[in-house]
């Protein structure tokens, strides 16, 4: 098999070398990792179908990866799979200005793809801390969400044409970015998410809106989730331009300061954060301050008008991971529940993990319109599964979803039962087993 594949990509673009593969075999938390059997690059659609039907012949397990930023585990190795690495489809097509369509290789970062938009004065409607490195194939894979969903929708509602392979070799493609096609099943919008287990993403077709280049930035403090979530129906109302709305506490604004030096944004410290962004064609100041200006349960706010202070404001928000990671390898919680029941959430976290963990300590931010909180747990020593078995018995009691918004990947997958029926499961493994009869695609990672 591995002569074969040097054949297809060439013997350069098959690494078998330990130290090589090194940095593919291990996730962005430090907490998945495995070893790969070797890492292949193709560098066309073609090539991606030749290993696969290689692969595939040779019953070998496939692991697919584009910008390594997953953080559940879901594109690193178990052990002995061969990891197919997407970043050499890194072609990005020119921008359709009629349909404001562009179609991008899965290796395509989504910074890189933003600043193609942004050249002919459209944008991306998904943006989120990784976009460095974050690939446009693994966005879809895994159906990103990150801090433009209340406004944009998450990284599947963007996709308007998909191109992938089957496991068998065999090339699934609807690129035409037809804005309306009755024709039956949604293929494109079943792959995305499906987080590699059915067809790896080479390329798709993605929707492009109105690039909006003025902002501006506000950050909000407040005594509780409650008064931040009861904010939300007249922001959504007197601010059509609202794009962002983030929810932070005293303990991540701690630590993004000590990492990073920040400066405090209030005098004192305060029961919950809200950064909020707007966008707009003409600068959303003033409407902004308007909006904060009225907003009851507010005991402190800040609004930044030039790009500094957004980026500064910013900061606070965006360098909770890597702040967090500073600290240690934490287990990560991605989950979400219905908007009204975040405050109740919220209050249960810390007795809860505190329950099964008394040293743990508890870092909880998010995307809140969405209900969607991100809890990190730090110091928990042995305890992760219990730890993860708590907090997603506790999302699931509140009619929650035990992952928002980066998958299930290998982290979650014994905890799916949580958040979806025996029957969903079962539809789920038919359609797996239809597209991927031989199991070769991401074994382990989102199925049991
Ligand atoms: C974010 O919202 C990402 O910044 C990462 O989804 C969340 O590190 C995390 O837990
Ligand atoms: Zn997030």
């Amino acid at each position: 098999m591995i002569a074969g594949l040097q054949a297809v990509v060439g013997t350069e673009h098959v690494l078998l070398d330990d130290d090589v593969k090194a940095s593919y075999e291990t996730d962005w938390t430090g907490r998945f990792t495995g070893r790969a059997s070797c890492v292949v690059r193709p560098g066309t659609t073609e090539q991606v179908a030749a290993v696969l039907r290689l692969c595939t012949a040779a019953g070998a397990k496939v692991v697919v990866q584009g910008g390594n930023t997953g953080l559940v585990g879901g594109g690193v190795p178990a052990g002995g799979e061969v990891l197919l690495s997407l970043a050499r489809l890194d072609v990005l097509g020119e921008v359709d200005l009629a349909s404001a369509q562009v179609t991008a290789g899965a290796g395509v970062t989504l910074a890189d793809l933003q600043g193609h938009a942004r050249a002919v004065n459209l944008d991306v409607g998904v943006d989120l801390a990784a976009r460095d490195s974050a690939t446009v194939g693994g966005l879809v894979a895994t159906n990103a969400g990150g801090i433009r969903v209340l406004r944009y929708g998450s990284m599947r509602a963007q996709v308007v044409g998909l191109e992938a392979v089957l496991a068998d070799g065999s090339v699934l493609s609807r690129m035409a970015g037809l804005a309306k096609d009755g024709t039956g099943y949604d293929l494109a919008g079943l792959i995305a998410g499906s987080e590699g287990t059915l067809a790896v993403v080479t390329a798709v077709r993605l929707k492009l809106w109105p690039r909006l280049r003025a902002r501006a930035v506000a950050l909000l403090a407040m005594d509780s989730t409650e008064a931040a979530v009861a904010l939300l129906p007249g922001l959504r109302a007197s601010l059509p331009s609202l794009s962002a709305a983030e929810l932070f506490y005293a303990e991540g604004l701690a630590l993004v300061r000590k990492h990073g030096g920040l400066p405090a944004p209030f005098p004192v410290e305060h029961g919950a954060y809200l950064l909020l962004e707007c966008a707009d064609l003409t600068d959303p100041v003033e409407q902004l301050a308007a909006a904060v200006s009225e907003a009851s349960g507010l005991v402190d706010a800040t609004v930044a008008t030039d790009a500094a202070g957004q980026r500064a404001l910013w900061a606070y928000r965006e360098t909770h991971t890597e702040s967090i990671g500073a600290e240690g390898v934490p287990v990560k919680l991605d989950v979400s529940v219905p908007t009204s029941r975040l405050p109740a959430l919220v209050a249960a976290l810390a007795p809860t993990v505190q329950g099964v963990c008394p040293a743990a300590r508890l870092v909880v931010f998010g995307h809140v319109n969405e209900g969607n909180l991100h809890v990190n747990v730090l110091d928990t020593g042995e305890l992760h599964d219990e730890v993860t078995d708590a907090v997603l018995n506790l999302v699931a009691s509140l009619d929650g979803s035990i992952s928002s918004e980066h998958g299930v990947g290998r982290a979650k997958v014994g905890w799916l039962q949580l958040s979806r029926s025996a029957t969903e499961i079962a539809a789920m493994q038919a359609v797996k087993r239809a597209f991927d009869p031989a199991g070769t695609l991401n074994p382990g990672v989102l199925l049991p």
